[in-house]
């Protein structure tokens, strides 16, 4: 349109907000395998071998880590995908999603 969010030849007003985003990320536990959390990353976070690895590490060490940045319906998805598999495999393994500012 022409940035004003603004139909002129209809005078309505139309949708130029953005959605809101959401983080979706790993926690650490002590049970859950490294190569378990890697597939995971790329399976459901489209990440490569080397993205994943760096991902799942900094999560060991630190407590938690960003596996991406989505909109609601897409973030709750994932989360529940891999809840969802980890349940299946015995693991612990927990994720959340959280909005963004
Ligand atoms: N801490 C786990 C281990 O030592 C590995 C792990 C990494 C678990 C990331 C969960 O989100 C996680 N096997």
């Amino acid at each position: 349109g022409d940035g004003t969010g603004f139909d002129l030849a209809t005078e309505t007003r139309i949708k130029t907000k953005k959605p809101s985003l959401y983080r979706v990320l790993l926690l650490n536990d002590d049970y859950t395998p490294m190569e378990f959390v890697v597939f995971i990353l790329e399976r459901f976070f489209n990440r490569s071998r080397e993205q994943a690895t760096r991902i799942m590490l900094h999560v060991h060490q630190k407590g938690v880590g960003l596996c991406g940045v989505y909109t609601y319906e897409v973030a709750e998805t994932k989360v529940a995908q891999v809840l969802d598999l980890a349940r299946r495999h015995e693991h612990p393994l927990q994720c959340v999603m959280e909005k963004e500012d």
